[in-house]
């Protein structure tokens, strides 16, 4: 299936799995580091449900330093070879460098999302060059010195303003409009008043007519509102995109993809139950079928998760 066209977009939200080969990720820095282990966190996340899984080599925590290119695809391309020939799941390059993403698309990438929004020369030239698609994500700054102050006049319309600009950048120089997502950056520039402000306005985000990717997953804004060290703030991840099933097309950004999926599951089979839409295509589309016939098995967890 080609997650990345419309035509044959599940009736759900994908989930994007995290994948983090980096030593100082904010939020599962250094235990993916050796290659192999980040191979097998990465299928771990497939059985767990993950539509896209999202490999990175640099950390864009804030205060993060910047990774030399060299460095970066040491980092990931063992990864995304051996993955490429192990899952058909879709693979995505986190990188702001267009030369990460030309190498890490030669070696079976499909997908580059990119928290610098296209911005690097030579970016929105190699996705169009490759045919692949992109994902355009808002940052005010740079990891390095972004929360200093972030500041904006109006937020919402900034952001949607940069989307729109960049998409359509990239549309002129040849990239297929239909593989283009956009996503507001949570975290990436923004106070804790901007990220709930983007998060209520989603809506908004949709209308711009790509699909809208959400990376709110264990971020530092859900520790804001109630203090919790980053493996503990499950609650406030899922809290953060549970009015996104409204979307037409959206994809969730996560670490904790069983979790996710579970989540989106029992809220579509509440919806059905009081008559919604969303859930009979969910329902046929899961694979977690097998497992949902058994639903009151205590063992259906650990079983797929193989
Ligand atoms: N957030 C992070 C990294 N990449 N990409 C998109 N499109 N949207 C996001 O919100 C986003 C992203 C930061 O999270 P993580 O990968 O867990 O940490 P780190 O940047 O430290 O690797």
């Amino acid at each position: 299936m080609d997650l990345l066209r419309p035509d044959t977009w599940p009736a759900r939200p994908l989930v994007m799995g995290i994948v983090n080969v980096t030593p100082d990720s904010f939020s599962d820095g250094g235990q993916h580091r050796r290659w192999d282990k980040a191979v097998e966190h990465a299928l771990q996340l497939v059985r767990d449900g993950a539509d896209v899984l999202d490999v990175g080599g640099e950390s864009t925590r804030p205060g993060s330093d910047p990774v030399d290119v060299a460095e970066e695809l040491d980092r990931v391309l063992p990864v995304i070879r051996v993955l490429a020939g192990e899952t058909d799941t879709p693979i995505s390059i986190d990188t702001r460098k267009p030369a990460v993403a030309e190498a890490a698309l030669e070696a079976g990438a499909v997908l580059v999302n990119d928290v610098n929004g296209l911005r690097e020369p030579g970016m929105i030239e190699t996705i169009a060059g490759a045919g692949v698609g992109a994902c355009i994500m808002h940052m005010q700054g740079t990891p390095r010195t972004m929360q200093q102050e972030p500041h904006y006049d109006d937020v919402v319309g900034e952001v949607l303003d940069f989307l729109r600009d960049q998409a359509h950048r990239a549309i002129a120089a040849g990239v297929d409009r239909e593989r283009i997502w956009v996503d507001p950056g949570i975290g990436f520039g923004k106070t804790l008043e901007h990220n709930l402000a983007l998060l209520a306005a989603l809506d908004r985000f949709a209308e711009l007519g790509y699909p809208v990717l959400v990376g709110a997953s264990r971020k530092r804004f859900i520790d804001r509102i109630r203090t919790a060290p980053v493996d503990e703030r499950l609650g406030g991840s899922l809290a953060a995109i549970a009015d996104i099933t409204r979307l037409p097309r959206a994809v969730l950004r996560v670490h904790d993809v069983f979790a996710t999926r579970q989540f989106l599951e029992v809220r579509a089979r509440i919806a059905e139950a009081r008559g919604g839409h969303l859930a009979p295509a969910l329902r046929s589309e899961s694979p977690f079928d097998e497992a949902a016939s058994g639903d009151d098995d205590p063992n259906g967890r650990e079983d797929r998760r193989g």
